[in-house]
């Protein structure tokens, strides 16, 4: 028998928002082609500072561990990219029938869920303490709709790997904008496909 090699505790730094024992990767700007509408002001960015938009502090068992949840601390920052709000790239889960649970942390957070069975959106405000339930089948994007680094912790299972192609391809349905000061989820234009179908 194998015995665990990662840690029973794992604590997060709440004026650094990091966690302990993680694995620490990042996307700036420049990772994030075709997320936001307005692809002429996100290149600008990227062109002045590429700034990061967020981080994941990831405890990852392996995908074999049967049974196994991993879990991972995002950090995602404010900014906007012409009226749209840095948010996370969003995925579906790999193995389609996996859920997972974010607990909010830091911030202020908009989660656009979108079931990819049937198209059925909802999008949820969220922050400290609120717990977000991300049932399986359903495609999920952070929106940091506030001036603070928004923090939240995900809980998903170990074999439930992370597919973004399916997300590069559509994008989201619903998207959040900055109207009057405040976010506003709004539908997406529909994609005009040249020579075919919008
Ligand atoms: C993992 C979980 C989160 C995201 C993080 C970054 O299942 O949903 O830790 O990885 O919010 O988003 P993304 O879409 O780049 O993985
Ligand atoms: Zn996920």
């Amino acid at each position: 028998m194998t015995l665990p090699t990662l840690p029973t505790l794992a604590t997060i730094d709440p004026h650094h928002l990091t966690l302990t024992g993680s694995i620490r990767s990042e996307r700036r700007l420049s990772d994030l082609e075709g997320v936001f509408e307005d692809e002429a002001a996100r290149c600008a960015a990227v062109e002045r500072d590429d700034p990061v938009v967020y981080r994941v502090f990831a405890v990852e068992r392996g995908a074999d561990e049967s049974g196994a949840l991993s879990f991972g601390l995002g950090v995602l920052q404010p900014g906007r990219v012409g009226d749209e709000y840095f948010m996370t790239k969003g995925h579906l889960h790999t193995r389609r029938e996996a859920a997972e649970v974010y607990v909010g942390m830091a911030g202020r957070g908009i989660m656009l869920l979108e079931d990819h069975r049937d198209g059925r959106c909802r999008a949820v405000a969220f922050g400290p303490n609120d717990v977000v339930y991300v049932p399986g089948h359903t495609a999920h994007r952070t929106v940091n709709v506030g001036t603070e680094p928004l923090a939240y912790l995900g809980i998903y299972p170990s074999d439930a790997g992370h597919d973004y192609a399916a997300i590069a391809s559509g994008n989201f349905r619903q998207r959040v904008v900055r109207t009057d000061d405040a976010p506003r989820v709004v539908e997406r234009a529909a994609r005009v496909v040249p020579g075919g179908a919008s």
